[in-house]
């Protein structure tokens, strides 16, 4: 006894290499015990021996169960919003333009520095809320909008909360390099020398999983961003990075020679770029939501990192400059659209290789001894999630083997 039995469903186990696309069995069945998987596969295989182990037997209706989702690029936790910068942008200025002239992120970045602990979670959970309830059981989220020690130990510590107060699991990004703050003006390295001196205390608090960069013109150069990873790297922190977003600036090189879990972004990625992420085996994470709300019309190179075999990853990017998002299913249609990923590719880039993004081997997949981490699905094929605009067909949720 003690087992958790789910049957009548058809399991999408997103195993790489499987026979069928997504990994498809159809009438499986899947056995938890405790927080992991103990056994998947068609229900005909079951063995006798774990199936009289079983004590809660659930019924999914004939639910499609896919893993659990995970958006591996999110700016979640920041103050206020940017309605007033869209409406600039619709009057003809920029998204450079705006962070120029001391908008764009600066701007969050006060709203930010400005608002309580209590208020920056408010403020958060109506984000997080709409993500959870598409079954999304594992979250990035970054700093970066604080710049400053206080502002950022505030982020993250507000980023881990609300991993304890909601049923899924929080990844923390450390992104002091994600703009420049005005008090530091015209002295970026001195900047840069601040970074890595918050980044040694943060991660002395036990805040920081991982750290990331924003290597652009109007950014961080790759030197810069240099010393910020060799300084993640002393303290055995992976680390990634927002590369070749608006330019190509050679941060996918940089990024990979530092063994980068992923690059992010990529629409001006070159073939070198390509190259160098697939020698380091650097996920390519896509941000859909990004391209759309800049309106950008040069789009990732997904025949290159397909040619490369560089895994592709899908995300929310979820921030208030550039992706004001919170549907990961939204993000899966618009790589279909306009990225031209295919339904299974898209499916794989919130799963898998969002997994691998956020260097997680104990997820992203259905299989035994992996995390009971999945989502039981109103649909009768897996592209219809990548189908539908504004649907949602999750049915329930089970985070770490229990329904949330
Ligand atoms: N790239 C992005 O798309 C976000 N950050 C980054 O480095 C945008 C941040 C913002 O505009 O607030
Ligand atoms: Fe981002």
């Amino acid at each position: 006894m003690g087992l958790k039995l789910w049957t009548h469903c058809n399991v999408a186990s997103m195993q790489a290499g499987a026979d069928q696309p997504y990994g498809l069995m159809a009438d499986a069945a899947l056995v938890v015990e405790g927080e992991r998987i103990a056994w998947v596969g068609p229900r005909s295989d079951l063995p006798a021996e774990l199936l009289s182990r079983c004590g809660e037997q659930h019924d999914a209706q004939g639910a499609l169960i896919t893993p659990g989702l995970i958006d591996c690029h999110t700016h979640l936790v920041h103050g206020g919003d940017r309605a007033q910068e869209f409406e600039q942008r619709l009057n003809g200025a920029t998204y450079e333009d705006i962070a120029r002239a001391g908008g764009g992120i600066q701007s969050t970045v006060r709203a930010t520095r400005s608002a309580t602990p209590a208020r920056l979670q408010a403020q958060a959970e109506p984000r997080l809320k709409p993500l959870l309830s598409e079954g999304v059981t594992t979250l990035e989220i970054k700093s970066g909008y604080g710049l400053a020690l206080e502002s950022e130990r505030k982020m993250l510590q507000v980023a881990r909360a609300l991993g304890q107060e909601y049923a899924v699991d929080i990844r923390t990004t450390f992104l002091g390099a994600h703009a420049l703050p005005t008090e530091f003006a015209g002295r970026a390295d001195d900047y840069v020398d601040e970074v890595l001196s918050m980044l040694q205390v943060l991660h002395g608090e036990g805040l920081v999983d991982a750290v990331d960069g924003f290597c652009e013109r109007i950014a961080f150069s790759p030197a810069q961003i240099a010393r910020v990873f060799a300084a993640a790297q002393s303290l055995g922190l992976p680390v990634k990075l927002h590369a070749e977003q608006l330019s190509d600036s050679g941060g996918a090189q940089l990024a990979a020679q530092h063994g980068a879990l992923s690059c992010d972004h990529l629409e001006w990625l070159s073939e070198d770029g390509a190259c160098a992420m697939a020698a380091a085996n650097s996920v390519a994470v896509l941000l859909p939501g990004a391209f759309y709300f800049l309106r950008e019309t040069k789009v990732p190179p997904v025949e290159l990192l397909r040619r490369h075999g560089v895994p592709i990853a899908i995300s929310t990017d979820c921030n208030p400059g550039t992706s004001p998002c919170s549907s990961l299913l939204l993000m899966l249609n618009m790589a279909c659209t306009l990225f031209r990923l295919t339904p299974e590719e898209a499916l794989a880039g919130v799963t898998r290789h969002a997994a691998q993004a956020l260097g997680l081997r104990d997820r992203g997949v259905l299989a035994t001894g992996l995390r009971a981490d999945f989502v039981l699905w109103d649909v009768q094929r897996p592209a219809q999630l990548a189908y539908g605009l504004g649907a949602n067909p999750c049915m329930q949720t089970i985070f770490k083997g229990t329904p949330r």
